[in-house]
This record gives C-alpha cells, structure tokens and sequence, in this order.
C-alpha cells in the first residue's frame, strides 16, 4: 500500500523540527531535494472490478476517529455498516462507531445511489477526507464492503490489533458483476463438515463476491439433513462416511444457521437432494423405499454405486413430497437441486417420468428447479437450471427446453481434481487442474453454440470422496476460487493470467491472517516464503 504523501509530510514536519533545533536556516532546511510523489499502484483487488481510477492527492487514513455512516433507504444497510465496523475495530483497535449520515467528519459512508440501478453493483470512492460506498441495493453495498476490505493492508484480517497504518490511496471504482449465478458446491455427503465449517467456507465464499452456496446434502454414502418426517434418514442413513467415519448431518437449526450465516453475506444457499440415483443411504435408512423392500446396508465406499429409486412406487414420491416439502420451508432461495445426475440403474423412459414427477413437486412447492445436465433428457419446464458439467450435448439439450445454464466443468471448475501429480487429496479422473488452468477459461465460450445470454454464471463444485479434513477443503479450494470468481464477476475483455497470477499473489498473506490452508501452486509468484 502506498504511504507516499503522508509519510513524506510526517519526515518533512520531522526534518524541519531537527532543523529549526539544530538551528539550521529553516528554508534550508525545509527544502529536500524535490521528488515528484509516485503513483501509488492499482491495488490488487480480486475479482478485477470494471473501472478503478487512481486520482491522487493525500491518502485517506483510518484513525481514532474514523465512524462508520449509513444512509440508506434499506434497513439491511445498516447490518452491513456494523458488519463493516465490527470488521475494522478488530485490527485496528479503534472504536470505529456506526453513526447515522452527516454526523461524522471523518467517515466510511455507506449510502444509496440511484444513479446506477444494479441488483449487485457499487460505486466507491476514497479521497483524503473520507471514504464513501453507494449502492442501489444492500448486496452492491456488501460487495463494495470486501472490495474496501482488500484495499487496506493484509494486516487488517487480524484478529488483534496490529500498528499497521490503515491508509488507502485515493481512488473511484464503478463495479457490477458480468454474470449473476456465481457459486460454490460443497459435497457434505461423501465426507461429512460440521455447520461451522460450512459457515468458514461461507467466509471463504465471501471475500470473493459469491453469491451462491451449493450444498450437496445427500448421496448413496450420507444423508445430512434431519427430515423429521423420516427421522432415520439423518440418524442411521447420516451415521457414517466414506472410510467408515461416524458422519454426521445438520439438525434443521444448523442448517438455519448455515442459512441466516450465508443470507448475512448475501450468499444464497441452495440444497441439493440428489435422485434418483445416489440415494444408497436413503434405501439403507428405510427398506421400503426400495422395490424389493429389502434395505441394503449403509455404503461407505469411494466410487459411485448403480442404485436407482423405486420409480413405480408410491411411497417414493411421498417421500419425495415430504423431504422437499421440509427442505422448501428451511430454504427462503427460490431454488431446489435435485441432482438428476448418472442415474446409471434407471431406465431412460423411468428417467423421464420420475424427472418429470419431481418437477411438478418443486413447483408445487413454488420453487424452481436445478439440476445436473442429465435432466435435460426428460421434459424440463423452461426456466429450470440446468447445471453444466461434462456433457455439451446434454447441456445443448436443456437449453433446446428453455432452460438457463451454470457452467461447472467437470476439467476447470471440479475442485476435487488435483492439481497435479504430487496433490495427496482428491480425483484425477478429468485431468489435473492447476491455478492457471482452472482460470483460462470463459462462460460464454466454453460450450460450443452457447453464449452470454445463455449462461447464468459459474460454479465451482468440491466433491469430497478424497477430501476428508476441512482443512484439506481449504487446500482444494484456495487458490482456486478467487479465479472462478473473477470468471464469474470481471470483464472477460482484457481478463489475461499473465497480470491475474501476480494479483493473487498478493492474496496470499490475508488467507495466512485467517489461518486459511491453501495451495502454493508453482504457477503463481508467491513471493517471500510467508509463515503458514
Ligand atoms: N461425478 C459425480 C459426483 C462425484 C464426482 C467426483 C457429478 C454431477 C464425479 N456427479 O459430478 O457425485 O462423484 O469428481
């Protein structure tokens, strides 16, 4: 961060006082060789925003008196004021107050502006004098809370107090997002993480302007939400994991956390209920849901098992009536995912019936439909979400329905692959994909014959058959989600890896502030080895 104007003040007041001590002539002494003040350089902001303007002059200084002002017609604003006061007094030790607009001198605004109508986007301008954040609506505010939080010294995530001087050059940023639908999946089924691990993650998610949380809550090896129409599903079809480890699930009040923790941060969670494949632990839980009413036993093994619903039976769509009945009034996103993925033991016409059943009941519900690319083979109503990861054709296919797409390809944004040979954790099956590979890639071109209008955004998926700690989540995911994010947020014009890789770079100490495990790839210049 640049120090210029400020720190040559301070030596000048301190040069003249030696000299007018030492009795020096005070214009001599008051005159150093004169060094026109360098341009302080763009800060390293991810993801990219659309426009930032250095304009110069004396840097803004968080001080002891610096408050926090809020003026906006939306009372969520005033949530994001203290969010970003609480933020600030941490490192900085100062009282950071949050104070109604015009009150304080010296203050972080966070008002409306009516100038720029935008669902997520911002205005933010630093000058000497104060700091000012405008948005439409209370999401732009937050996103413009995090892009302030990277202008300031990587010391400023401590946890305690540090001296650093908390100045931020002066600047003027307009920002918005190139597409809407940024997100994260999690696999909580293979490998079970507790709600305050996920609600870590949500940080993670948070830093870099995501905005959607996928949660993958069911799969033949666990099931992780308490249902309490189907008590058993989360006590005996939760009770273990991959490996044989004890599991675990969400009671519904953590998953309301994980929810309220997420919406706070203006991330939409959105619950995946995988079928009609995948669904080994649901069997297990209750022999009736499968058609030989025999219950298999639990599975705690790594690949993916051929098991299909019971597609002919009644109490398979009571089932699914209920569960998604449960989970709508736990989810106020207006999504449902109900995965559709390798449904390998269901016939193609059974495919198509049962996809069809269960859209109706997401409706019924009053919730829209998502799904992996497969649902495209059954009649999707347009609108539903088709989401994208290996299979052009079937993904060309839902679109020929209406459908909009996510894009998580399955050799960019599969966040299980390693990222090289020496990776001790997770998958290869779609190749090794490093930092620089996970970034070159662009929404709009990455299917042939689907483009911008056709695309919702992007989303990175972890899948966690080989990924057990959440710190070996962290591993997977850092470095390369603040790239998915930029995918998702920045202009694709000038968008390049060569000047991308120095600017994450610089990331690395804030994720070290944390206590955030991450990747050291050796495509980014990582700089002084810092403590991990
Ligand atoms: N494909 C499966 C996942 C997971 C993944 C691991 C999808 C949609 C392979 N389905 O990806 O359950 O096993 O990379």
């Amino acid at each position: 961060m640049h120090h210029g104007p400020r720190r040559r003040s301070v030596l000048l007041a301190g040069t003249a006082g030696l000299a007018t001590a030492a009795g020096l002539t005070s214009t001599a002494a008051a005159a150093p060789a004169r060094t026109t003040p360098v341009a302080p350089p763009p800060p390293a902001l991810i993801p990219r925003p659309r426009t930032l303007e250095m304009t110069g002059g004396r840097p803004f200084e968080i001080t002891a008196h610096t408050a926090v002002a809020v003026r906006h017609r939306a009372p969520e604003a005033r949530r994001t004021a203290e969010y970003l006061a609480t933020w600030l007094r941490r490192a900085t030790g100062h009282a950071v107050p949050v104070v109604a607009f015009g009150t304080a001198p010296h203050a972080i605004t966070l008002a409306g502006d009516d100038e720029t109508p935008s669902a997520e986007g911002y205005r933010l301008d630093v000058t000497h004098g104060g700091v000012l954040l405008r948005a439409t609506e209370p999401a732009g505010l937050f996103h413009a809370t995090q892009t302030l939080r990277q202008l300031l010294p990587a010391a400023a995530e401590s946890a305690t107090p540090q001296a650093s001087p908390w100045t931020i050059a002066p600047l003027h940023i307009e920002d918005a997002p190139r597409f809407p639908w940024r997100g994260a999946m999690l696999d909580v089924a293979r490998h079970f993480f507790t709600a305050e691990e996920v609600k870590r993650y949500v940080d993670i998610l948070a830093m870099y302007k995501i905005n959607r949380l996928h949660l993958h809550l069911s799969d033949s090896q666990g099931w992780r939400l308490e249902i309490k129409s189907w008590p058993r599903l989360a006590t005996y079809g939760g009770s273990t994991e991959v490996g044989g480890g004890t599991g675990g699930y969400f009671t519904q009040r953590e998953y309301a956390d994980i929810v309220r923790h997420a919406a706070e941060r203006h991330i939409m969670v959105i619950p995946e209920i995988d079928m009609p494949a995948h669904v080994n632990a649901a069997k297990a839980s209750y022999a009736e849901l499968a058609c030989d009413g025999v219950a298999p036993p639990l599975y705690t093994g790594e690949t993916g098992i051929p098991v299909s619903l019971c597609i002919d039976k009644d109490i398979t769509y009571r089932f699914i009536g209920d569960v998604l009945g449960e989970l709508a009034d736990l989810t106020p996103g207006p999504y449902l995912h109900i995965g559709g993925d390798e449904a390998l033991a269901t016939p193609p016409e059974d495919y198509r019936t049962f996809i069809g059943r269960v859209r109706q009941t997401v409706h019924g519900l009053g919730k829209q439909m998502i799904g992996w690319e497969e649902v495209g083979l059954a009649e999707i109503a347009s609108g539903t979400v088709v989401q994208f990861w290996a299979d052009a054709k079937k993904a060309q296919g839902a679109l020929a329905q209406g459908a909009e797409l996510v894009l998580s390809p399955s050799k960019k944004a599969y966040f299980d692959m390693k990222y090289d040979a020496d990776t001790p954790y997770g998958h290869d099956w779609a190749g090794y994909t490093d930092v620089q590979d996970g970034y070159t890639w662009d929404p709009a071109t990455y299917i042939p014959g689907v483009g911008e209008d056709q695309v919702l955004g992007a989303e990175s998926a972890l899948w966690t058959e080989r990924v057990k700690t959440f710190d070996e989540v962290q591993y997977m995911t850092l470095p390369r989600l603040p790239g998915l994010a930029e995918i998702g947020w920045s202009p694709v014009d000038g968008r390049t890896w060569e000047e991308y890789r120095v600017r994450l770079a610089t990331h690395a100490p804030r994720w070290s502030g944390l206590g955030w495990q991450y990747h050291r790839s050796v495509e980014v210049p990582w700089g002084d080895p810092v403590t991990r």
